[in-house]
């Protein structure tokens, strides 16, 4: 019999994060619900702050949480799967995708500039636009499907630290050339920092194409269920340690509750499992919708009808994930008419759970952003935005059929 030497990434997701038993022999991983660890004598506790050998392993959960390791541990290797030296990697964990990305953006872009994408959920692009530059970060926004343009940004702003982008956008579902925009990005002595929410590393791994930083909402495919709220920052420990990642985390309080980290890492264990489904599924319901006299245009990865198609069957693995964007020929009426008439899906924001929702980007999880980078981006009024689910796809199809059957 042939001896793999490399474990499947199916494997890697259920045993992710593990660490020696517990006390008890406890199976799965124990809540360590305690906001404080008790210090053997004051001389352990004192070595404990001096970050000195002999010092206590944990101080207080604002600093560090053992339930809250073991999730940074398991999606540290799930984004470092297959990589030379993963060990080089660490992460840390939030309490929301927005903390990881805030915190990761003012700790690595320090009073600089950044170079975003035009098209980036609602909250990050708000924050890039209207928050950040208060705290000493500019930023201009490109359309990154556009490499000369994002040459252009970088040539015109040499103060420029980061590059931010999402792997797959959310709403518009643009695949960025991570390879690409990271060589230009290490060409111009700067980092690129890529929220890999809509892909997860089951589909697209960003370090493995370039990246410097990988950001998640965890809420999303990495949690799975839709209940919890969470995010994750991973990079290596070198760039976490230069960039002062864990202290700003600290003094901006944003780390994830050891609650929310357990409840994320059983998602992590079905992810692989879960996101082969979701891939199925979407592309199925993308077709779908494709064939549809009512539908205009269908925005799916793996649709050859998508215009960077060839660039995500290169860099995506294993499908093209679950997210779809659509336009009705009807435009935004008739959207409004299908969200209000599903029965199976959801109408509700967020995505990445077992169950199909669907939302409406221009009101609702996007209606934050300005207007003129909506129109740059191709957030319009007629896109719907659906998180295709774990259900059968038949199901699926058969509730967008009734719901699309009734508009006229
Ligand atoms: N990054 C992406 C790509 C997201 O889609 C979201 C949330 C976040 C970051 C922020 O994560 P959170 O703080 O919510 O954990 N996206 C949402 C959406 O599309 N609908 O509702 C939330």
């Amino acid at each position: 019999m042939k001896i793999k030497t490399k474990p499947t990434i199916e494997s890697v997701a259920v045993h992710a994060g593990k660490r020696n038993k517990d006390q008890f022999g406890s199976h799965t991983t124990p809540i360590y619900q305690t906001s404080t660890f008790v210090f053997d004598d004051v001389e352990v506790g004192a070595k404990a702050f001096r970050h000195e050998e002999g010092g206590a392993s944990h101080v207080y959960s604002r600093l560090g949480n053992p339930t809250v390791e073991e999730l940074e541990r398991a999606v540290c290797e799930l984004e470092c799967y297959g990589l030379d030296r993963p060990e080089d990697y660490g992460a840390y964990a939030f309490g929301s995708g927005m903390a990881a990305i805030s915190t990761g953006i003012l700790a690595m872009a320090k009073g600089g500039h950044v170079v975003a994408q035009d098209a980036l959920y609602g909250c990050t692009s708000q924050f890039l636009k209207e928050e950040a530059p208060a705290l000493g970060i500019s930023t201009s926004f490109v359309d990154m499907s556009d490499l000369f343009l994002v040459e252009m940004e970088l040539k015109k702003n040499p103060e420029t630290k980061l590059v931010y982008l999402e792997s797959i956008a959310n709403p518009t579902m643009t695949v960025a050339d991570i390879r690409a925009i990271a060589q230009l990005a290490e060409a111009h002595g700067t980092l690129l920092m890529v929220d890999n929410t809509f892909a997860t590393p089951f589909h697209i791994q960003p370090f493995e194409l370039g990246a410097d930083i990988v950001v998640h909402s965890t809420t999303k495919y990495i949690g799975g269920h839709g209940t919890v709220i969470g995010g994750v920052m991973v990079a290596k420990k070198e760039l976490l340690e230069e960039s002062e990642a864990a202290i700003f985390r600290k003094n901006l309080g944003g780390i994830a509750g050891p609650m929310d980290a357990w409840l994320t890492l059983n998602g992590v264990k079905t992810l692989p499992l879960r996101m082969k489904k979701h891939a199925e599924n979407g592309m199925k319901v993308a077709q779908y919708l494709e064939s549809h006299p009512k539908v205009d245009h269908v925005f799916y990865p793996g649709l050859g009808s998508h215009p960077q198609h060839a660039l995500a069957s290169s860099i995506m693995k294993n499908g093209y994930g679950g997210m779809i964007a659509f336009e009705l020929i009807g435009g935004y009426e008739s959207g409004v008419s299908l969200m209000n008439n599903v029965k199976l899906c959801t109408l509700a924001v967020s995505l990445g759970a077992v169950d199909t929702l669907i939302q409406h980007p221009a009101s609702m999880t996007h209606s934050i952003v300005d207007e003129d980078l909506k129109k740059q981006a191709g957030i319009t009024d007629g896109l719907v935005r659906i998180s295709v689910g774990i259900e059968g796809a038949e199901d699926i199809i058969a509730d967008l059929e009734q719901a699309l059957e009734i508009q006229n």
